[in-house]
């Protein structure tokens, strides 16, 4: 485990909640298990009176009952905070501090984003899409409310979502009702909560969120590389029981059924491998049927578990050729460690 985790981080870790990983067992995520990241405050917001903006070549005006009555979409997706993992990195990177549990699948029901940038009027010169939450905060010394952009071409993806409802449901506040972006495939910061307005820009937007945060960089210094997709990873239920405080694992002698889940965000998932000896040595497990292109894939193993002490591990391959590193790369925001999962088991 890493050292140092400030009292600051534990505020933010107690109230940014991650899913505890015997709940990968739910093809979809229980609302209250599923992840949950908010940079600054939950906004209480009034249905009745809110309303959402867009602003393309005319500026459209719409109420909740207004987006209900649009033809809509549901659609399974598994979302993963880009900063999963980064509490493994090292040297140790200040922010959330997440291990691996900052994930979760949802089915999510909205009105496709396409027809409304349609009829807002997209012109030739636009560019990107930029979309903006009511949580305001300060953030880098900057006041601001949580903005994210994304370009123009994936805006108009037909799976672009302006979500209402989670998992048969209407948003619950935390989640961020009453609308949300969802951008299946993406990393979690794209999914814009609490949505007030949608703006279509000639230029690239340059705000924190997108300029200072979420890119792939070493130093302050370089640009760097924005994070858009999710990398490939596979995550195992913990097996047997967890000791209280180190969750170490005991297992009984025998056969042991392990299964997890695996997702990725370029590509389809293609393979998921398990290893019972801390990555030395692999065997292929054998995957679930899909639940559809955005949501993770189910996979299980006999494990032959023999008496003494096991590290089990699993990883994942998408068939863009994507497959998770054993060893995380780092990087000074402390973004997509998708190297794999181990897991410490005592067999007895
Ligand atoms: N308005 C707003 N949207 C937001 C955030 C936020 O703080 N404010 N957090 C983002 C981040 S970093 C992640 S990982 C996801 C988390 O979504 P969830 O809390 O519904 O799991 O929401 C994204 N959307
Ligand atoms: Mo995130």
């Amino acid at each position: 485990m890493s050292e140092g985790i400030s009292l600051e981080e534990l505020q933010l870790a107690a109230r940014n909640h991650g899913m505890p990983l015997e709940a990968l067992r739910f093809p979809v995520t229980p609302v209250g298990l599923h992840y949950l990241l908010i940079h600054y405050d939950v906004p209480i917001v009034d249905a009745g009176e809110w309303k959402l903006s867009v602003h393309g070549e005319r500026k459209l005006s719409l109420g909740l009952d207004d987006l209900r009555a649009r033809p809509a979409l549901e659609l399974t997706a598994t979302m993963e905070c880009a900063g999963n993992g980064r509490a493994r990195l090292e040297p140790h990177v200040i922010s959330q501090p997440w291990l691996l549990e900052a994930v979760g699948t949802g089915r999510w029901k909205g009105a496709p984003l396409r027809p409304l940038l349609e009829e807002a009027g997209v012109s030739d010169g636009g560019a990107e899409v930029l979309f903006t939450g009511l949580d305001r905060g300060i953030e880098g010394g900057e006041e601001q409310r949580f903005q994210r952009s994304l370009p123009l071409e994936e805006a108009l993806g037909d799976e672009v979502l302006l979500a209402y409802e989670l998992n048969g449901a209407s948003l619950p506040p935390q989640h961020g009702f009453p609308l949300r972006l969802l951008v299946p495939g993406w990393y979690g910061m794209t999914n814009v909560k609490w949505l007030d307005r949608i703006e279509i820009l000639e230029r690239p937007f340059e705000g924190y969120q997108q300029a200072q945060s979420y890119r792939l960089r070493q130093n302050e210094d370089e640009a760097g590389e924005p994070l858009q997709r999710m990398l490939p990873r596979s995550l195992l239920v913990p097996p047997g029981i967890p000791e209280f405080l180190t969750r170490e694992r005991t297992v009984p002698v025998g056969e042991c059924r392990l299964e997890g889940r695996a997702w990725s965000g370029f590509a389809p998932v293609e393979r998921v491998e398990v290893s019972a000896d801390g990555g030395a040595s692999w065997a292929e497990a054998e995957l679930d049927p899909p639940e559809g292109r955005w949501a993770w894939r189910g996979w299980r193993f006999r494990w032959d578990a023999q008496p003494g002490e096991h590290i089990l591990c699993s990883r994942a391959r998408d068939e863009a050729g994507n497959e998770q590193p054993l060893e995380p790369a780092w990087n000074l925001g402390g973004y997509a460690n998708n190297a794999v999962q181990t897991v410490r088991v005592t067999v007895s």
